[in-house]
């Protein structure tokens, strides 16, 4: 494990700052308050840049400019194939400056580039020549009813569609929320997360270029308390997208429901298993719950984060593991074969600590890792923890973090009920060569996504959500269209049914 490696000087980012200011109606503007907020680099704590602070007039003026640009359009009015050659176009400029955009994502995210730069913005690019595929394919039915009725119904879009997203993937959330809504016509009012304002700014330029009409995509920087909550509250915002953790999920659900009772749908937290089978080939079943944990700094919603393990295999599979995550390269991320940048930011990094401290006390053995790397920066040390218990709170709680923790199982009911047993329900891994066990798993976990023998295959038509209080409704995929489309259903009686 190099320490070196977090000490030496960061490397300096391959990319310019050219976008702090809050978009509205097209123009990049001041902040109403002139207020600004400093974005710091994970790899140093110091300041990048400071963008433009919104609040709540700033999020008025970005309703009031969605809401203009989708009632006398152009947008919603054009036709289909004139909105997806632009979010073609799009998509092709954003794989033009593919190489800035992953460097300005590593910079303000800490991720690594190799990871930005190789599987984030050909995702991102694949993202949006998915919807745009679909913004000519959306089309209502005609119904046979009971009677002398023609009856039909129209997929409309749903109006101005508020969308608030996280740190932890900036761009991908970004084309998560975007995609379907502007593929089914609505217009938009997005809030990125205040530790990750850049690269939203920078594709939503390449937008217009690619010749958004202004007043479709309004970007407002700034905090949950005040940008975020005026989103969640705002009468005339017709549809509330929101991904996040799930205390927040709740508040935002309340704003939503005392306002005027927009639709919302939520991606929230996880603690997802990851069961490792007594007939699993080790090496590969370390290696792969290895990286379902520790991919993205830990920092993934639907993580590996509770490793179950047979017991027949389980005294391998620890020393395997342990010695893979000793073995994790951490570093800048701008280096080349590191393999774990820094943690987002100070609050994110305490948090970590705490739940590490509150594994050693708890009395799970700690196997490695276990403390911060480095002296500046939010680095931290791959940390293992073997006998973990259920009500322990680390097999408990969302850590957000590079914190494996592994538990034995003996029997494929008991880890059944065990693996359910969490108020999430995000996501789950199955490692087994035994199509019965696969089969029985696969159905038997209530989550929205099961893995079987892989993990965090993120394809865009794979619909991704969760169960329980992992979340409300589904993005990607056709599922993702229902979001932000209305069914009207339209009768006419018939005339003459006979003829
Ligand atoms: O989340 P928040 P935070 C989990 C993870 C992490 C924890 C806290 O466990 O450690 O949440 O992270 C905006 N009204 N996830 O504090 O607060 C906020 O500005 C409206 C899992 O970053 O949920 C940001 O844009 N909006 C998750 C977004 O909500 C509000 C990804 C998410 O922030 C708001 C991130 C308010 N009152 C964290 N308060 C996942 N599901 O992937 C905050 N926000």
């Amino acid at each position: 494990l190099s320490t070196a490696a977090a000490a030496e000087e960061p490397i300096t980012p391959p990319v310019q700052i050219n976008y702090t200011k809050l978009l509205i109606n097209g123009q990049f503007v001041n902040s109403a308050s002139g207020k600004t907020f400093p974005t710091l680099d994970p790899r140093t704590g110091d300041v990048i840049a400071h963008v433009a602070e919104g609040d709540v007039e700033d999020v008025n003026r970005a309703v009031s400019a969605a809401r203009k640009a989708f009632d006398e359009g152009p947008w919603p009015k054009m036709t289909a194939y004139e909105r997806s050659r632009i979010l073609l176009r799009f998509a092709d400029l954003v794989e033009k400056h593919s190489d800035e955009l992953a460097a300005l994502e590593t910079w303000d995210n800490g991720k690594t580039y190799e990871q930005a730069a190789k599987g984030e913005l050909p995702l991102f690019v694949r993202l949006f020549h998915y919807y745009a595929g679909w913004a000519d394919k959306i089309h209502g039915l005609t119904v046979p009813a009971d009677g002398p009725y023609h009856v039909q119904t129209l997929h409309e879009p749903i109006g101005v569609a508020g969308q608030i997203v996280p740190w932890n993937f900036p761009l991908i959330m970004f084309a998560w929320k975007v995609g379907p809504a502007l593929a089914c016509g609505n217009t938009i009012v997005l809030k990125t997360a205040e530790q990750t304002p850049l690269t939203a700014l920078y594709v939503a330029k390449l937008f217009h270029e690619a010749g958004l009409p202004p007043g479709v995509l309004n970007i407002v920087s700034g905090f949950g308390p005040t940008v975020g909550a005026a989103i969640a509250s705002h009468m005339d915002v017709d549809k509330l997208a929101f991904t996040g953790s799930t205390a927040t999920g709740k508040v935002v659900l309340q704003l939503a429901a005392k306002s005027n009772l927009k639709s919302v749908t939520l991606e929230l937290g996880g603690k997802s298993p990851f069961i490792v089978c007594e007939d699993a080939d080790v090496d590969k079943a370390v290696e792969l719950a290895h990286s379902a944990l520790f991919f993205n700094q830990g920092q993934c919603c639907c993580a590996g984060s509770r490793t179950f393990v047979h017991e027949h295999i389980y005294d391998e599979f620890l020393e395997k593991s342990k010695a893979r995550a000793m073995r994790r390269i951490v570093g800048d991320p701008f280096k080349s074969g590191v393999e774990q940048g820094p943690q987002i930011d100070a609050v994110q990094f305490e948090k970590i600590l705490r739940y590490i401290r509150s594994g050693i006390e708890s009395k799970a053995t700690l196997e490695c890792g276990g403390g911060r790397l480095g002296s500046k920066g939010f680095y931290i040390q791959p940390t293992v923890f073997s006998n973990v218990q259920d009500d322990m709170l680390i097999a408990q709680d969302e850590i957000f973090g590079p914190v494996q923790s592994i538990l034995k199982f003996n029997d494929l009911r008991d880890v059944i009920k065990r693996a359910n047993a969490t108020q999430y329900g995000l996501a789950a891994g199955v490692f087994t060569n035994n199509v019965d066990t696969a089969n029985t798993l696969s159905r038997a976990l209530r989550a929205g996504t099961v893995w079987v023998n892989c993990f965090d295959v993120f394809d865009a038509a794979i619909p991704f959500g969760g169960y329980k209080m992992s979340g409300i409704g589904r993005e990607k995929g056709i599922y993702s269209l229902s979001n932000y489309l209305q069914v009207k259903a339209v009768v006419t009686p018939l005339k003459n049914p006979a003829w």
